[in-house]
């Protein structure tokens, strides 16, 4: 069909939905209207295919079972993956609408905090693109990640209400709706030579699915996202309504509901919450029911389960799936003991994602016993017969033991759970892997040693280049042709137009209309005017300490302090706007004052006279996949500056490195693999590495006052945090930050090393602004980079995992 036709079939297809759903044409339907007319449209095209994906092969599949997906808008995203887009875009123009705009009233999918959810999600893109059978399983949170607004400098969280207008992806499924436990009794009775295990005086959740499409790019493949909600199986208590208790009536019901209400948004820091470890059963408990139901009727021997079936674990949080196998294959089956764990042991899959000991999940074992009675026995005799096999097959591991038991001290740790029932554990990039493999997991590793590998992040291309930079998108395709595009290994084609000065002007020239549209987001956003001209120097991600934003901060203050000082040096300097993003979990004190320490600073630089414009500080408010899309091609300089050794990979990297931002960065996470892509011509890197800052650790051989003394404007900066010049009303505000990052000789120096970096940092910051200026040379870099960006696809992660860990057809 010519274009022409598909233009005029769409237009056809959403008056007709239009019609029906709302009694309304293209003229005087709502954009919410005309939203929901495009999304419907959209999903009427996939659901042929979903069907056919779902229910025809009995073909193994991979269950990534997560506790976030961070999704974010999936209208326009479905139309680049089904191959309409130009469809779309030609029929919004004949019809005077801005594609834009409608698409901008999808409430984004936000049920997640950060990297591992948004990695999830990548995930979910790559799993259906490279025609692999697999499903994702979650919570449907009722709120997502909370909206962040900045009032006076500080965060401020509102509850983020997605669903509130009804979700035009999601198919519930109430006849798939399977039973939860919670409390009660066991009780051990002999049945012939069997022992069963009775679980009474439970109470019951009821555990509902809703169905979200993942559409692979231009194949026939639509996986599901499967999320349950909680409901309660109970109405209302009459008997205590008729008391006029009328609270207590809906009672029962709210408490069991509640478990799919809020998405924790603690980023990395764990709390022992009963309601948190019911969520985790919660899910997991319905997954692992569906998977033995959907294989019980293959009629095949629970032996054969393994060969179509996988369970990933995305982090501990849904460790449980592992004695919940236990539990349903024996207690609901009938096997033993050693059966049950042979196939459990054949089944999952374990990826670790951070190494901060804050972070590595423990439950107090009572208040578990109490919750989960049953599983927690399991997990008990998971844990003797595991310390059993060490001992008695690890003779010189057996002074080791309470390191690695999955119980003690009062506590159930959930990693040693995963790596012991697990048959693969991974981290993201290869020194993360590497450290987990030799440090933090050593003990496990000399035991179970084939089972430690690496597996790099990646990021979907569709969504992180195609999607928010068609730009250069077309660029790409009209100097390389498009193979790349299914094939993101061949981008690197791309090299070979990194000296034809026609091509880097070009490519200039896209950078500037990405960061025109950014621009003026900021303008609307904040009343901040920035120039296009200025070098737009990027740092997003979550709010955390070990990210170091507080790096970046004091580094900006440094550079206030010497424009103020010596103005006829720098009035020829290019301007640099430093922007910021980032959501602080809502308890993290630190996080918040930092926020503050941004915005306060934004306040005193973006005001000064003085300063002539060479800096603006942009802080921009509730950060977002969304957001994010706008913010990635318009970057030029890819901030990456976590504590080397504490980053396990990052993946906003990734999406910089794309979008040809440069990486300025420690040699952490995945920023040692992006190093050795684009070599070190084309990357700033600074810092100390990994070896060192553990080196400093076991020493502690730290002392942070030595650089204040050799550097008197580093001097005034810190003090600028306590004399009042930040915020003359409330100059204690900072106090706190200021001890921290002076303290040595109590022995609760910065475990972050800020002071030990920063010269490092800024000579490197110094280096790259310098740089800018020859933009030749610049957009050289730039293009090695997005040409080399090719192996941090999620497409060749998920490659990898399938090929090492999976092995689907
Ligand atoms: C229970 C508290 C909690 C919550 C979240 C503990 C741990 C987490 C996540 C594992 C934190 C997380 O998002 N980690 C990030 O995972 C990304 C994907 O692998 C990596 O790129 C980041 O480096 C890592 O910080």
């Amino acid at each position: 069909m010519k274009n022409g036709n598909n233009k005029n079939t769409v237009i056809k297809q959403i008056n007709e939905v239009l019609n029906r759903t709302f009694g309304k044409t293209i003229e005087n339907a709502t954009q919410n209207q005309l939203y929901k007319a495009f999304a419907i449209t959209v999903k009427n095209e996939i659901m042929d295919k979903w069907a056919q994906s779902a229910y025809t092969t009995d073909d193994k599949r991979v269950y990534y079972l997560s506790i976030e997906f961070l999704m974010g808008r999936a209208l326009s995203n479905n139309i680049l993956n089904i191959g309409k887009r130009k469809d779309y875009q030609e029929a919004c123009k004949q019809l005077g609408l801005d594609f834009d705009s409608i698409a901008s009233r999808e409430p984004e999918a936000g049920l997640g905090n950060g990297g591992l959810g948004r990695l999830a999600a990548c995930f979910m893109d790559s799993l259906a693109t490279l025609d692999l059978p697999a499903y994702g399983c979650g919570i449907r949170y009722e709120y997502g990640l909370f909206r962040q607004k900045i009032i006076d400098g500080q965060q401020v969280e509102y509850p983020d209400t997605w669903l509130e207008d009804g979700n035009v992806w999601e198919v519930e499924r109430p006849e798939e709706r399977v039973e939860v436990h919670f409390g009660g009794h066991i009780k051990e009775s002999w049945e012939g030579d069997k022992l069963r295990f009775v679980h009474s005086g439970y109470s019951t959740v009821h555990a509902v699915p809703y169905d979200m499409p993942i559409v692979g790019y231009m194949n026939d493949r639509v996986n599901s996202l499967r999320l349950w909600r909680a409901v309660s199986p109970k109405r209302i208590d009459m008997a205590s309504f008729n008391r006029g208790e009328y609270l207590k009536a809906v009672e029962e019901k709210q408490m069991a509901e509640v478990l799919s209400h809020i998405l924790y948004p603690e980023d990395k820091h764990y709390e022992g919450k009963s309601l948190r470890l019911k969520q985790h059963y919660f899910f997991v408990s319905a997954t692992m029911q569906m998977i033995v139901a959907r294989f019980m009727k293959l009629n095949l021997p629970l032996s054969a389960l393994p060969d179509k079936a996988v369970v990933h674990i995305n982090d501990t949080h849904p460790a449980l799936a592992i004695p919940e196998l236990m539990r349903i294959l024996m207690d609901e089956h009938g096997l033993g003991w050693d059966e049950a764990w042979d196939i459990t042991g054949r089944m999952f899959a374990y990826t670790n994602h951070t190494i901060m000991a804050e972070a590595l999940e423990k439950w107090p074992e009572q208040l578990f016993k109490q919750i989960l009675p049953r599983i927690y026995a399991i997990v008990k005799e998971i844990n003797e017969r595991f310390c059993g096999m060490v001992y008695r097959d690890f003779p010189e591991k057996r002074n080791d033991i309470h390191k690695m038991a999955i119980i003690g001290y009062g506590q159930i740790a959930m990693a040693p759970l995963c790596i012991a029932g697990s048959y693969s554990v991974n981290g993201v990039s290869a020194l993360h892997s590497r450290i987990i493999k030799e440090e933090t997991f050593k003990d496990f590793a000399d035991v179970f040693c084939g089972k430690f590998t690496n597996v790099t992040n990646g990021v979907t291309h569709r969504r992180w280049l195609l999607l928010s930079n068609p730009g250069l998108t077309d660029l790409i395709t009209k100097n390389i042709g498009k193979d790349w595009i299914s094939d993101m290994t061949k981008i690197k084609a791309l090299e070979a137009k990194a000296d034809d000065p026609k091509f880097l002007d070009k490519f200039d020239n896209i950078k500037r209309l990405n960061k025109r549209k950014l621009a003026e987001y900021i303008k609307q956003t904040t009343g901040i005017v920035v120039s296009e001209n200025s070098i737009f120097d990027v740092q997003v991600k979550r709010l955390h300490e070990y990210k170091r934003q507080l790096l970046n901060i004091l580094r900006i203050m440094y550079d206030y302090v010497q424009i103020i000082n010596e103005p006829e040096k720098y009035k020829d300097a290019i301007p640099v706007t430093c922007i910021f993003g980032a959501k602080a979990a809502p308890g993290y004190k630190r996080a918040k004052v930092i926020i503050k320490l941004i915005n306060d600073a934004a306040d005193l630089i973006n005001n000064d006279p003085r300063v002539m414009d060479k800096i603006k500080v942009v802080f921009l408010e509730n950060y977002s996949v969304s957001l994010a899309q706008i913010i990635f091609p318009a970057s030029d300089i890819s901030q990456q500056i976590s504590t080397a050794s504490k980053e396990a990979s990052g993946t906003g990297n990734m999406k910089f490195m794309m979008n040809g931002a440069l990486t300025l960065g420690t040699m952490d996470g995945a920023n040692v693999e992006i190093y050795e892509s684009v070599g070190p011509d084309n990357i700033y890197i600074f810092g100390y590495d990994a070896e060192t800052v553990q080196q400093i650790y076991k020493t502690g051989e730290y002392d942070p006052t030595v650089f204040v003394e050799q550097d008197y404007t580093l001097k005034t900066v810190l003090n600028m945090l306590i004399d009042g010049t930040l915020n003359p009303e409330k100059p204690y505000l900072f106090k706190e930050i200021y001890e921290s990052l002076l303290s040595c000789k109590t022995g609760m120096s910065d475990p972050f090393l800020i002071l030990g970096d920063f010269q490092s940092y800024k000579a490197a910051h110094d280096k790259i602004v310098k740089d800018y200026a020859d933009r030749r040379k610049w957009n050289k870099m730039a293009v090695i980079n997005v040409a080399n960006s090719g192996r941090f696809s999620s497409d060749n992660s998920i490659a990898n995992y399938n090929k090492l860990i999976w092995k689907l057809k």
